[in-house]
């Protein structure tokens, strides 16, 4: 293991006694949740996953050190902090300058893969930006989870992405996308989107047996497993529809680009829709949380 790496004594102890892990990212409580919901969400959904026996593994840069689970001072500094947003490529700079960031998925996918964790619970996972084939803007967490061996619990992409293009690229990619108990790609804060996957499973030891699986037949890749908030808990379509229409036009007269684009979305959708938004997304990362911890309980037994 690396010696850049600090990993908690509990994640620490939990790994070295193959009992179950989740890793949990830095950016959506930064970046994607507003203060001072976020330190409450951050704190509690550490909880839901202590309460399943499951140690959680909260990931995030601080002062130049990636740390793998953090102390209560760690969670209150994600949340209260200005942090930067950190991808992969930015984990070498903010070392050697003893920086602090917030990780995204794929900052956050690299660094539990580093640490030996193999199951991440996120909101949604990053993708195709709509009009990226002019952009280029395409998430960085596609590419990385096409080398980086952990099983991401998302409820899909949000639908202020390009979804097809999502799906599209995830299969070059070769990174398999498993609908959780549902064939039809979810798409964040609506229960499903107009894309129905090839493949889905009804438990999470499923899911443990692909990972299995897949450790021997793949090439190190990744696992999306699109869990879908349920219809009684998703926002209403009329509303998401109205709301995301202003959010483009907004994003657009700003003139944002590039990695301020998607917290710029999130932060407007949250407001213009009096927080019914964040309601919806608090409860379907809950939900991802729960089956994260479901299959990495199962992934320990499978390897116990
Ligand atoms: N989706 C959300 N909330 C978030 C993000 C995605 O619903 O906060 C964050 C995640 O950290 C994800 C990142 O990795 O946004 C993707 O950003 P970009 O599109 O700039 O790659
Ligand atoms: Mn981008």
């Amino acid at each position: 293991m690396s010696t850049h790496l600090l990993v908690s004594d509990a994640v620490a102890a939990a790994l070295a006694d193959n009992r179950p892990v989740v890793a949990l990212e830095s950016t959506i409580i930064s970046h994607g949740l507003p203060r001072p919901r976020n330190h409450a969400a951050a704190v509690e959904f550490e909880q839901i996953l202590l309460d399943a026996g499951v140690t959680p593994a909260t990931i995030a840069v601080l002062d130049g050190v990636p740390q793998i689970g953090l102390d209560a001072e760690g969670i209150r500094r994600i949340a209260d902090e200005d942090l930067a947003k950190a991808s992969v490529r930015d984990l070498p700079i903010l070392a050697a300058r003893g920086a602090s960031g917030a990780t995204t998925v794929a900052a956050t996918a690299h660094l539990a893969a580093m640490a030996g964790i193999r199951v991440f619970a996120t909101g949604g996972l990053g993708g195709v930006h709509r009009g990226a084939s002019t952009t280029f803007d395409e998430s960085a967490d596609l590419s990385t989870l096409a080398v980086t061996p952990i099983t991401v619990v998302s409820a899909g992409v949000k639908s202020v992405l390009d979804i097809a293009a999502t799906l599209e690229r995830l299969e070059s990619l070769s990174v398999p996308v498993i609908g959780y108990g549902t064939k039809i790609f979810p798409s964040f804060w609506l229960t499903e989107s107009a894309h129905v996957l090839d493949w889905s499973v009804d438990t999470a030891a499923e899911v443990a047996a692909i990972m299995r699986s897949q450790d021997e037949l793949g090439h190190g890749q990744g696992i999306v497993v699109a869990n879908a908030i349920p219809k009684e808990q998703q926002w209403d379509p009329a509303e998401h529809d109205r709301v995301l229409e202003e959010a483009f036009v907004a994003a657009e007269e700003a003139g944002v680009r590039g990695k301020a684009v998607t917290p710029f979305l999130l932060s407007y959708i949250v407001q213009a829709s009096e927080g019914r938004s964040l309601e919806v997304n608090l409860d379907l990362a809950r939900n991802n949380v729960r089956v994260a911890g479901k299959i990495a309980t199962e992934w320990s037994q499978l390897n116990g």
